[in-house]
């Protein structure tokens, strides 16, 4: 098989997506240790790092979640070798307490901490710019503006993090992780940093916050550090200055937002008359390079990728030496919308409409929107016969033989689609009587989702402030039951919380592109792993009622929630089936043989309303189908079925 691209020459010219430069970029400063937390658009970085380890020799591992990754990666770097976390936004908010305090004792070993934010939610419970987590937890941040970048500013990340003995921040974003460039490849250094250790490195006590002299001198020790930043800020090769004498308006930019800029002026035919300040670094602002570039301006443009970030530095700076400078932005006389991401387009109307110029109708913008009206409007799905659609069914049904409104807390993963809502437009939106269970479709059983792991605790605090409407549910996938919701299973025991807490097990973390946890048995490098029981976890906690149900198994499954939703207190149920996916991969099977006998249905649309991909339906005759290839003759539609009309008929 041939080498991977990441694996290239140096000297060579690769097209490499944004994860996997970043990941070149660590193998070419000779990683020592790479821990993460899988979290989309961040996965890749890991993902790469995990099929080069066996060639390159470093530890890898996908650890249970961002905060321990981040402790991982640090433990590797205060023994001195160069190590890598990698995180998608939320996966920061998880890691934070450590993180924040880490930079206090600071680094010895390069430490590189990459984020990938997600402008525009594509894939997350929220739009946040964690660059301004870099600046309060008072340590550099990096942003690269293309794929190159991306590979050359990790490399350099662990350099500067050496120089300064903090850990350095990379900031990508959705459009640089998940798109490809061509990257020129550096050597991949053999050489490795020696492994030590020194309580006393440098300053006593060095790693130790609360040690002599105390945590209020290592907090004056990181401030001591900012004009070494901003030293490293003003020499940074990725801060660019190009400054056109006598203009009087400049163009602030810095990571991918700079790209979509620089079409921008293309467009515009402004390049080469506006000066232009493009940052690679932008936590600490170079400052001389800063001066430079606002002197004599008039009006600045800051166009960048998330919050006014930039833009808010530049107006403090502009502020502190008086200067008559107009900024234009997100928040200082707003020309660009404070929320959802940029892009070419956006850029050239903004900077249009600060410098009161009129730009040509974009005709890309009439194609797409014609586009758009010739794409069926859908929502996304569960995978035909994924063992999710099973646990709801039979969630469904269970509460279905209780009165009242119940509430369904949702969490992250796969199954969080059960709260993607099919129908907002049907939905009257704060009319209480209109506040029925919706009940048919599994994308509709979800009342709450917010982030990994807060479902099982919203539950508590629903049935502790008395709510007694109805049932209350919280769900979980394994992934997610490890990441994040031990310490909330274990208050509700605790507490005698009367709720029950459904863990989907389909032992992977699927949601993220199956990356293993310890409830698949494997280690990322292949291997098998220690078994991991989630019920003895469960069982352990002092959980009173706990059955284990195959999803797979509508009778079980039910018969196992309702017993638990009859409990009062705390009750678990574990439901079991391997993600379809996975099974199919492992089995190559073929066509599936589930079949609909058109003579015994009726078309009553129950099979429809399981939600499976793999269930069609003919309108003009009124009889469900299969679609074989999509099917996995998972059985659910079978149990479904009250007509006995659907079964395992076809020719395997
Ligand atoms: C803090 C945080 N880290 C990572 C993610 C990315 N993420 C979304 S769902 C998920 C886990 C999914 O696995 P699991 O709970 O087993 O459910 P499945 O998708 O397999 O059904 C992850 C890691 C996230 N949303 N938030």
């Amino acid at each position: 098989m041939a080498k991977s691209p990441i694996l290239a020459e140096a000297g060579s010219r690769v097209l490499l997506m944004g994860n996997e430069a970043i990941a070149r970029g660590a193998l070419e400063a000779g990683v020592q240790l790479v821990a993460s937390y899988p979290g989309t658009p961040s996965s890749e970085v890991t993902e790469t790092l995990i099929a080069t380890a066996p060639d390159c020799g470093y530890y890898v591992e996908w650890s249970m979640n961002e905060k321990v990754a981040f402790e991982v990666a640090a433990g590797a770097a205060l023994v001195g070798a160069r190590s890598l976390t990698a995180m998608k936004n939320a996966g920061l908010n998880v890691a934070m307490d450590t993180y924040l305090t880490l930079p206090y004792g600071g680094v010895k070993g390069g430490f590189v901490v990459v984020v990938a934010d997600d402008p525009d939610a594509h894939y997350s419970s929220t739009e946040q710019d964690t660059r301004a987590l870099a600046m309060y937890a008072e340590i550099p941040c990096l942003e690269p503006m293309d794929q190159q970048e991306a590979k050359d500013m990790t490399k350099e990340a662990f350099e500067l993090s050496e120089r300064l003995e903090l850990p350095v921040f990379l900031r990508s974003v959705t459009r640089i992780s998940h798109a490809s460039g061509d990257v020129s490849l550096g050597p991949v250094t053999a050489d490795r940093n020696a492994i030590a250790f020194n309580k006393h490195y440098k300053l006593p006590y060095r790693w130790d916050v609360y040690g002599a002299p105390g945590t209020v001198h290592k907090h004056r020790w990181l401030h001591a550090q900012l004009p070494k930043m901003r030293s490293e800020a003003e020499g940074c090769r990725f801060n660019r200055l190009d400054a056109v004498k006598g203009a009087k308006t400049g163009i602030l930019t810095s990571g991918v937002a700079a790209a979509y800029a620089t079409e921008a002026l293309k467009r515009l035919g402004l390049a080469g008359k506006v000066s232009v300040l493009k940052l690679g670094m932008v936590f600490p602002l170079p400052s001389r390079m800063m001066e430079t570039f606002l002197a004599g301006l008039e009006t600045l443009v800051v166009v960048e990728e998330g919050d006014p970030m930039v833009e808010l530095q530049a107006g403090a700076f502009a502020k502190e030496r008086n200067l008559a400078v107009r900024i234009r932005g997100k928040s200082l006389g707003p020309v660009f919308e404070s929320c959802g991401e940029i892009n070419a387009d956006i850029a050239t109307r903004g900077i249009a409409a600060a410098l009161g110029m009129k730009v040509a109708e974009d005709a890309r913008e009439k194609t797409r929107v014609e586009m758009r009206k010739s794409v069926t409007p859908r929502s996304s799905t569960l995978c035909a016969g994924c063992s999710h659609l099973g646990s709801y069914w039979a969630l469904k049904e269970a509460l279905k033989k209780h009165p009242g409104t119940h509430i369904v807390n949702g969490d992250i993963g796969c199954y969080e689609q059960g709260g993607y809502g099919l129908f907002a437009s049907d939905v009257k939106a704060n009319d209480e009587a209109d506040r029925k269970y919706r009940i048919n479709s599994p994308y509709e059983i979800l009342d709450t989702i917010y982030v990994m792991g807060s479902g099982i605790g919203l539950a508590q605090g629903q049935i502790q402030a008395g709510y007694a409407k109805g049932k209350v549910v919280a769900v979980a996938g394994d992934s997610t039951f490890i990441h994040a919701t031990l310490p909330s299973l274990v208050n509700a025991v605790y507490t005698g919380a009367d709720i029950t807490f459904l863990v989907f097990d389909n032992r992977w973390t699927c949601m993220t592109g199956h990356q293993v946890n310890p409830s698949t048995g494997v280690g990322c490098l292949g291997g098998k792993t220690k078994p991991f029981s989630i019920e003895g976890v469960v069982r352990s906690m002092g959980v009173e009622s706990l059955s284990v149900a195959s999803a797979y198994d509508l009778a079980e499954a039910g018969a196992a929630i309702e017993g638990a939703l009859a409990f009062k207190g705390p009750s678990v149920v574990i439901l079991t089936g391997e993600c379809q996916l996975q099974v199919l991969r492992r089995t190559k099977k073929g066509l599936a043989r589930t079949r609909v006998d058109r003579e015994r249905c009726t078309g009553c649309k129950r099979c429809v309303q399981l939600g499976c991909p793999a269930i069609t339906f003919d309108t003009d005759a009124k009889k469900a189908g299969i679609d074989q290839i999509n099917c996995t003759d998972c059985g659910l539609c079978i149990q479904v079925c009250r007509e006995g009309a659907i079964g395992l008929g076809g020719d395997a």
